[in-house]
């Protein structure tokens, strides 16, 4: 962890909080007077609590807190008031992720929802202030969504390897089946959001697009391309022995798709399917930010593309999952993916670090592993010193 927050300690008056630290050690009341209680009051707003109990208190609520600085984590769960006791925790910016998924017996009595897979989630309040002295309650609203994304972007390298000057061809995205079912990738779409700080150009409140001048699809006609209950894919930017021009990087020759740009001097391993290029505007080879980007998987109807000023627009309800990284993630005023996709934003990487964002693993109550998903990259993802391509470590 500490090297993922150094860009944010160098960057934030945190800093200064963070040499306290050292001093506090040998200065114990100083630093007790750090240490902060603070009250968390879960509140539903979607009417569903209401519903069912005849209140909007939400009880049984995981609540996950990472502290933005620190790194340091803690887990708790609301009491039948909704509220959690958050003690001893030092004053920092928090990521917030709460859950509280809705029971069968739950969605039974709801008439309204079609079907099982259902969350209460935090997704207008990404992130809470901890400070000293805060006596009244911070209240948490959180809104329904149906946790039904099918296919999931498990991890995403995009840094580049070490020791190898700046090669960045080894790059990858990969995605998992989070179903009991066989699913089928064939047409699904692969597309990076859109803005330019340079234009000043940021689609992120557009009421109903996403606006991309990078989209490519998966091959294939309907049932060719499978993907198995709790496999995980990877599509790689070339699909070679990377090892090499770069020594720590990976032989992608097994890897499940390449992308394979035909405008360009590009290479074509035969025993590889190839992803479909639907617009790139420029770039020798499938291009994404190394240290910031946000990319989004996609079902829409690509015969009937709509444009808008020379860019492909995709409804946001075509949406399967959407990731949004940063080289800061704390900073997410500088976000271009709608809050609606994901609330959040992982990252913290830079250049040729060789390090990975991957998702996290959930455990139900009744003990069944899936990756974590609540739309906020912020907690959802964490960060790997080595890429995982087509395995996740904590999920046998
Ligand atoms: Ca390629
Ligand atoms: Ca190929
Ligand atoms: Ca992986």
């Amino acid at each position: 962890m500490p090297a993922l927050f150094a860009a944010a300690l160098l960057l934030t008056p945190a800093l200064w909080s963070g040499c306290d630290d050292v001093v506090s050690q040998r200065d114990k009341p100083a630093s007790k007077e750090r240490e902060s209680t603070i009250t968390l009051q879960i509140v539903d707003e979607s009417g569903t609590m209401e519903q069912l109990y005849g209140h909007s208190a939400v009880d049984s609520a995981r609540v996950q807190l990472r502290s933005n600085v620190h790194g340091s984590e803690h887990v708790y769960y609301s009491d039948a008031q909704g509220r959690v006791e958050v003690s001893g925790v030092l004053s920092d910016l928090y990521f917030l992720s709460i859950s509280r998924p809705l029971h069968p017996s739950e969605v039974d009595q709801l008439p309204d929802l079609t079907d099982v897979n259902y969350s209460l989630i935090n997704r207008a309040t990404p992130s809470v202030q901890i400070r000293p002295g805060q006596t009244e309650p911070i209240v948490v609203p959180l809104d329904l969504i149906f946790e039904g994304a099918p296919i999931v972007f498990s991890e995403i390298y995009a840094s580049g390897p070490p020791g190898a000057g700046l090669y960045f061809f080894d790059r990858y995205i990969e995605f998992f089946n989070q179903t009991d079912s066989t699913l089928y990738l064939d047409g699904l779409v692969v597309a990076r959001v859109y803005a330019s700080v340079y234009l000043g150009l940021n689609f992120i409140d557009d009421p109903e697009f996403i606006h991309s001048s990078n989209v490519w699809m998966f091959p294939g006609s309907g049932t060719d391309y499978p993907i198995e209950p709790g496999q995980f894919i990877i599509c790689a930017v070339d699909a070679i022995d990377h090892r090499i021009n770069a020594p720590e990087s990976f032989d992608h020759r097994g890897a499940d798709f390449e992308f394979y740009k035909p405008d360009a001097p590009d290479i074509d391993n035969p025993e590889v399917p190839n992803m479909i290029m639907i617009y790139q505007d420029s770039g020798i080879d499938w291009l994404i930010g190394g240290q910031a980007d946000a990319l989004v998987l996609a079902r829409m109807d690509t015969d009937n593309l709509q444009w808008r000023d020379g860019r492909i627009l995709i409804p946001y309800e075509d949406v399967i999952d959407g990731v949004e990284y940063l080289l800061n993630p704390s900073e997410l005023d500088r976000k271009k993916l709608n809050p609606n996709i994901d609330a959040g934003a992982t990252g913290g990487i830079n250049f040729y670090t060789g390090r990975s964002m991957e998702r996290r693993v959930s455990i139900s109550p009744d003990g069944v592993r899936r990756l974590q998903n609540t739309n906020n990259s912020s907690v959802d993802f964490r960060i790997n010193d080595r890429p995982t391509p087509q395995y996740h470590p904590d999920f046998p």
